[in-house]
């Protein structure tokens, strides 16, 4: 990795030596009213998948979907387990186990490391156990509001879901943007949809996950430069890992996630439902909204589950 990304721009200490929320710091006050400013008709959309889906939740190999258990329902007071209160009131209760980026999830700047140090320069060692910097808490602390602009690569290739392995990138960005009458502007919320996550539930598993490798933006030296000039501030696909997953020159695994997340600071959001959206942008000719993230609060977390909104 270090090879690869040698000579490649780092935001570390731009925002100062404590930062842990990296290109969020580009949404200022101003990018809130440019998002704002895109609230014409009053429709909303939100982009969280359903967690626990029937038909499985889509995750990277060796994760797992979340799993959620009654653990009180009328059973329980059927066979006279159930608390009794005075008024006689019964109820459900249930807990989840899931993995944090096992579903729509806010990465933490911390996440994805090489050579020791995670983002800002922090030492690697802070992430043993729970991740002391740049964990996914400033995040959801400050949420994530902005203009965002959806890119619609699938539709924009004549494809209902772009293939295995088929990549993309920042001109082929711009050449869909064109197409869809709008443009990606300096510190815009970036979403980019491959149609991958929405055709998820109605095909095979095993022919999903075979010798796995998602369509997506695909590693070079530009790239990484356009990434840095524009300033882009969070990255959000409807993939599980924002990229194709190795470079198919080199083979290296996520280098996005280095060169990006670790190295620039932007903060990837993925595992994104933007089939509903990109119907409306493209019916209407309105692909730029106010997006807005609250990512769930978790202490030390590498990341989050969240249920972003945008409006149109
Ligand atoms: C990896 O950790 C590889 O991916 P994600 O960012 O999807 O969690």
């Amino acid at each position: 990795m270090r090879e690869l990304l040698e000579g490649l721009p780092k935001n570390w200490g731009r925002w100062g030596e404590n930062d842990e929320v990296g290109a969020l710091n580009f949404l200022t006050a101003a990018e809130v009213l440019r998002g704002v400013a895109c609230v014409r008709k009053g429709k909303t959309f939100t982009l969280q998948v359903q967690m626990g889906h029937p038909k499985g939740d889509p995750v990277w190999p060796g994760r797992h979907g979340a799993q959620r258990f009654n653990i009180m329902d009328k059973g329980d007071f059927l066979c006279g387990a159930g608390p009794e209160f005075p008024g006689n009131h019964e109820f459900a209760d249930d807990v989840m186990f899931l993995y944090l980026q096992g579903s729509t999830q806010y990465d933490a700047l911390g996440h994805v490391w090489y050579d020791d140090q995670i983002y800002n320069g922090y030492d690697a060692r802070t992430t043993a156990r729970s991740l002391k910097k740049a964990s996914v808490l400033p995040i959801a602390e400050r949420g994530v509001v902005g203009r965002g602009v959806l890119i619609d690569m699938a539709r924009h290739r004549g494809k209902a879901v772009l293939d295995k392995g088929e990549t993309f990138n920042h001109f082929d960005l711009m050449a869909a943007a064109e197409a869809q009458g709008c443009k990606i502007e300096k510190h815009d919320i970036l979403l980019i949809r491959t149609g991958l996550i929405g055709s998820f539930y109605e095909r095979d598993k095993n022919e999903f996950y075979k010798d796995f490798t998602e369509p997506g933006l695909t590693f070079s030296r530009e790239l990484v430069t356009w990434f840095h000039e524009m300033e882009i501030a969070n990255l959000v696909t409807d993939t599980i890992a924002n990229e194709v997953t190795a470079d198919p020159e080199t083979g290296v695994v996520v280098p996005l996630h280095c060169a990006l997340m670790r190295n620039l600071g932007v903060v990837f959001t993925e595992i994104v439902a933007l089939d509903a959206l990109a119907e409306d942008c493209a019916a209407d000719g309105q692909w730029n909204f106010l997006y807005t993230a609250a990512p769930l609060k978790v202490v030390g977390g590498s990341g989050a589950p969240v249920n972003p909104v945008v409006l149109k």
